[in-house]
């Protein structure tokens, strides 16, 4: 991975979220060295500094959606961003911001595939689903939203973000970690059929047969995208989030995930969302996930 070229770029927004403070992510990343760590396992890293969008007005849900014309902004500055560091051949890491975030990155992810003819894998890696719709929606937020936008369930303006809709489909998604689904979004997910780790198999199976069936077929031809929700993690280590729910993936747990990932070789784009300084102690969700992100990228503790 010595010769791989990543570039930082960050969408300081809360803009989908129930709560205020994602928008401080990126920074608290920087302050946790992501770059440097990076730089440090031999990765040319260029930090793009942030992105640029309206403001949080706080406002009610309209029509089942909470800031809506304010996400799709954020999301087509996202799109840009995204589609242009792989035009330039390089890995994007989205440093959110929230989770509807993902509907931008992912959206021109899908889009360079298709110019590419490469295979999208999205490793969606959350306590939730993320398959809200307006109409089920208990909140109106659309961090609880992407995955069914960018399946083609959703309002327009966010949909054709890239020209084509949809711009995937449900079969490229492995959710790995989910434990809280609003019980409209479970009926909608199982019609979809995502295929879905959830934190019962984890325990069942375990973390390393999960991974080996969420990365069954992934070959050379393959973009695999991981989208990282930090509320993946159990709350007793990454306290750092907006809406945090117990049960999930351990230290050594999550280690592994990342590292076998790593071990495709596969890695091609990274978001990082939902990471909320307000919420956190000393910066140490940041820290961890700047770990488990050197991890993604090929640090490894195999002594053998
Ligand atoms: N399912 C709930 C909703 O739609 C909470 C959703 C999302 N929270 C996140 N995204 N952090 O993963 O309102
Ligand atoms: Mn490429
Ligand atoms: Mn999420
Ligand atoms: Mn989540």
């Amino acid at each position: 991975m010595g010769n791989q070229a990543v570039s930082l770029i960050g969408a300081p927004t809360d803009i989908g979220a129930g709560h205020r403070g994602a928008s401080m992510g990126p920074e608290a990343l920087r302050v946790a060295n992501l770059q440097a760590r990076l730089k440090a396992r031999g990765i040319d890293v260029v930090d793009r500094g942030n992105l640029q969008g309206p403001l949080n007005p706080w406002e009610p849900p309209r029509e089942g959606y909470r800031h809506l014309s304010a996400v799709v902004d954020w999301n087509r500055a996202v799109y840009e961003a995204i589609y242009g560091e792989l035009s330039l051949g390089r890995l994007p890491v989205m440093l959110g911001g929230d989770h509807c975030l993902a509907i931008g990155s992912i959206t021109a992810v899908a889009r360079h595939c298709r110019e590419h003819h490469k295979k999208l894998r999205v490793l969606w890696l959350d306590a939730h689903a993320d398959f809200n719709t307006a109409q089920i929606t208990p909140s109106g937020n659309i961090h609880g939203m992407p995955v069914a936008c960018l399946c083609g369930m959703g309002p327009e303006e966010l949909t054709t973000l890239g020209g084509s809709k949809p711009a995937t489909a449900p079969d490229v998604f492995r959710q790995i970690g989910i434990r809280s689904v609003d019980e409209g979004e479970k009926r909608l997910v199982r019609e979809a059929r995502v295929s879905i780790f959830d934190m019962r198999q984890i325990d069942e199976s375990g973390m390393k047969r999960v991974m080996e069936e969420a990365l069954e077929g992934v070959d050379a031809d393959t973009h695999l995208h991981v989208s990282f929700d930090v509320d993946f993690l159990d709350p007793a280590i990454a306290p750092g989030v907006g809406t945090t729910v117990r049960g999930g993936p351990n230290y050594r747990e999550a280690q592994l995930c990342m590292e076998m990932i790593a071990d495709t070789g596969r890695l091609a784009s990274l978001d990082i969302v939902e990471l909320n300084p307000a919420f956190d102690k000393r910066n140490q969700t940041a820290k961890l996930a700047v770990d488990l992100v050197e991890s993604l990228f090929g640090k490894s503790t195999l002594i053998r």
